[in-house]
């Protein structure tokens, strides 16, 4: 009986474990707080590029949903990976010049306003359509904040999948 018990709580437990994770071991960080792992890719592409280069890793180009989930992707790319140049993240204001959304369609909320460099996003030359995750070439005392860049600019990417 006991251990029926037991394999019937494994059987209950082990998908939650399963579904906890994520493999360290690839280099993916947890953000056990929104349930998410991040990862750069090391290698510099274009932003639509980055976009396969995500779905090749089962994974999607990174986008935040809250201030939280925002202060952790900064602390990964200045801490953990010092950005140097940025990254790309997923984010675009293709259809419309300054509206950015997110790749996964929703619009950018009020909260991340605060978080475009100053003067950002700009358009510059009105070619400026992808975000970027500015690093610490910015010259903006790394602060890692957003900037809209042009899409066929190539550099490092951020991933991120569900646990
Ligand atoms: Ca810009």
């Amino acid at each position: 009986m006991k251990m029926f018990l037991l394999l019937c709580a494994l059987a209950v437990l082990t998908p939650v474990y399963v579904q906890g994770f994520c493999d360290t071991t690839q280099g993916w960080y947890p953000n056990s707080s929104t349930g998410k792992c991040y990862k750069v890719i090391n290698l510099s592409m274009r932003w639509i590029y980055a976009v396969r280069e995500c779905n090749k890793h089962g994974a999607e180009l990174a986008f935040v949903t809250g201030p939280q989930d925002m202060a952790f992707v900064r602390y990964l790319a200045k801490y953990v990976y010092k950005v140097k140049v940025g990254l790309w993240m997923g984010g675009t204001d293709i259809d419309q010049a300054k509206a950015f959304y997110w790749i996964n369609g929703a619009q950018f909320p009020p909260y991340t306003s605060q978080y475009w460099a100053p003067g950002q996003p700009d358009n510059f030359h009105g070619k400026e359509h992808c975000l970027q995750l500015w690093g610490s070439d910015s010259g903006l005392r790394n602060e890692y904040l957003f900037n809209d860049a042009q899409c066929s600019f190539e550099q490092l990417i951020l991933c991120q999948k569900l646990m």
